[in-house]
């Protein structure tokens, strides 16, 4: 990996179970120094002019540095902890409204983000200062807006991962030959049965079986071995600056900060991944405030080093978004012939009962799982598998908000516990689209009349259903599912007979 000339220290965490089953782990850390030593932008003449510029540009009075401890008594009530509008804990919520006056606008921090090095750090420095005296009035406490948020870093790789687009969509099937390998199943059970103890008395507590524990734990940071190696406090005070999720990323910082005063965690330690999710089971700030769980009993919430508490607030976290005890996530399924794949949406929702009645059936001819609002949903389209899924399923999407990482987590559990991999073969033969092929066809099928809303490259339900449309307009199977030949076929350039795509090969699909 390469290191950011500015970034100072990476840390590089290594977690190890103590030999006498303490349920603890030894975390070590390695400090790398890079090109400098100290953690403070050095004030340089250079420096001290871009950060007047950035000073107009942010619109700001000039900041007395250190003004935090003399803003104490000018506390307003702590406001609640940070809500953010999509409580997963894996992926950052969608921007909110009610951006700070006194950071710069997006526009201003779009604008200093096309400097250079030093640019940032002006700019950051700017914003950071303004920031302590909010952080102030939120509550936090001087010491450690002092020790802590003033002496954050601007961290260039965040801002360049948070940009990063793939270049091309990951299949269904790829991703989860990546999700569920037979060595993260293989490695889930060694977890299992090595932390046995704080996973059982976690699942006991909570509810969630201590397989799909474990399998969250292996999906966010395959086990703790990589739970990211950001300082989350620079990683949120990074993005908050930059702009293009400033309110949300400011809350989340604003929670950190919160978290750190109310000692669970010491700043050195509180450490995640580029986003802002943090320790072994990738919870945001604003997520630890509501769920994380002190299982362990020394008076800490650590999900960094504790696997009673990793355990217990990850179970915690299931069961605050609804969990159900008892209730399975669902079963692959076989549709019967004539099955309408328009259907094949989290919003179609009935009994198993009723889907029973349709002629949708398990793959090994035992009954239905007992589910009241079940969906059947086909990631890959009609040629590929398809799953009946219910509550609990929907529950695992509050963790990360795709039906792939639900899939993961379901599978992974299914398979630590013993169970069959998923059965019906993948459409292997499909590639994957390029960003570029996404955008095209979605603006093909605006063009058609075909609503996707607004192009963006990223295969969502909108695309989906205008997808959808088209396909019944043109007599083919509406399993919504993007293919390079559905676009060919847009763009007029599809033979008819292609394999596929033509009606009579519906059955095939
Ligand atoms: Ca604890």
């Amino acid at each position: 990996m390469l290191l950011p000339q500015r970034l100072h220290a990476v840390i590089h965490l290594q977690c190890s179970k103590r030999p006498a089953g303490a349920g603890q782990w030894r975390m070590t850390r390695n400090t790398l120094v890079s090109t400098e030593s100290t953690r403070r932008p050095k004030a340089t003449p250079a420096a001290l002019v871009t950060l007047a510029t950035a000073l107009a540009l942010a619109g700001c009075a000039a900041p007395a540095n250190g003004s935090g401890p003399a803003q104490a008594s000018n506390r307003a009530p702590a406001p609640a902890p940070a809500t953010a509008a999509t409580p997963a804990a894996a992926v950052p919520s969608p921007p909110q409204p009610g951006a700070s006056p006194l950071a710069p606008t997006a526009a201003q921090a779009a604008a200093l983000a096309k400097g250079s090095d030093a640019d940032h750090i002006a700019g950051f420095a700017v914003w950071n200062s303004a920031f302590q005296s909010q952080a102030l009035q939120a509550g936090i406490r001087p010491d450690t807006v002092r020790n802590v948020l003033a002496t954050a870093q601007w961290q260039p790789r965040v801002v360049e991962l948070d940009r990063a687009q793939p270049e091309f969509t990951r299949t269904p099937w790829a991703y989860l030959d990546s999700a569920v390998s037979p060595q993260r199943v293989a490695q889930g059970q060694a977890k299992l049965a090595e932390h046995s103890a704080a996973l059982q008395s976690a699942s006991a507590r909570y509810g969630v079986p201590a397989t799909v524990i474990t399998a969250i734990w292996g999906m966010e940071s395959n086990y703790g071995s990589n739970f990211g190696t950001f300082r989350t406090v620079d990683a949120l005070a990074t993005l908050a600056f930059e702009g293009r999720r400033r309110a949300w990323a400011q809350n989340e910082l604003l929670a950190a900060l919160r978290i750190i005063d109310q000692g669970d965690i010491a700043a050195d330690r509180m450490i995640g991944s580029w986003a802002g999710a943090m320790g072994h089971t990738q919870f945001l700030p604003s997520v630890f405030l509501r769920h994380a769980v002190d299982a362990d009993g020394d008076g800490h919430r650590d999900i960094w080093g504790s696997a009673p508490d990793v355990a217990a607030s990850t179970a915690a976290f299931l069961v605050g978004e609804g969990w159900r005890r008892g209730e399975s996530w669902g079963t692959e399924v076989q549709l019967p012939a004539g099955f309408d794949h328009a259907r094949t949406e989290l919003s179609v929702r009935q009994s198993a009962v009723q889907w029973a009645a349709e002629g949708v059936q398990t793959m090994d001819g035992r009954p239905l799982p007992a589910l009241e609002a079940a969906s059947i949903l086909a990631p890959a389209g009609a040629r590929g598998p398809a799953f009946l899924v219910g509550h609990n399923f929907r529950t695992l999407l509050r963790y990360n908000n795709a039906v792939t990482y639900a899939l993961g987590v379901a599978q992974l559990s299914q398979q630590i516990d013993g169970g069959a991999p998923i059965i019906a073969a993948w459409p292997r033969d499909l590639p994957a689209l390029s960003r570029d092929e996404v955008l095209a066809l979605q603006v093909a099928l605006n063009e058609r009349g075909f609503d996707t809303g607004t192009p963006d490259g990223v295969l969502g339900p909108a695309t989906r259903a205008g997808l959808r449309r088209y396909q019944q307009s043109e007599g083919l199977v509406a399993d919504g599912y993007a293919t390079a030949d559905l676009l060919a076929r847009l763009r007029g350039a599809a033979t008819p007979a292609a394999p596929g795509t033509a009606p009579t090969a519906a059955p095939a699909r």
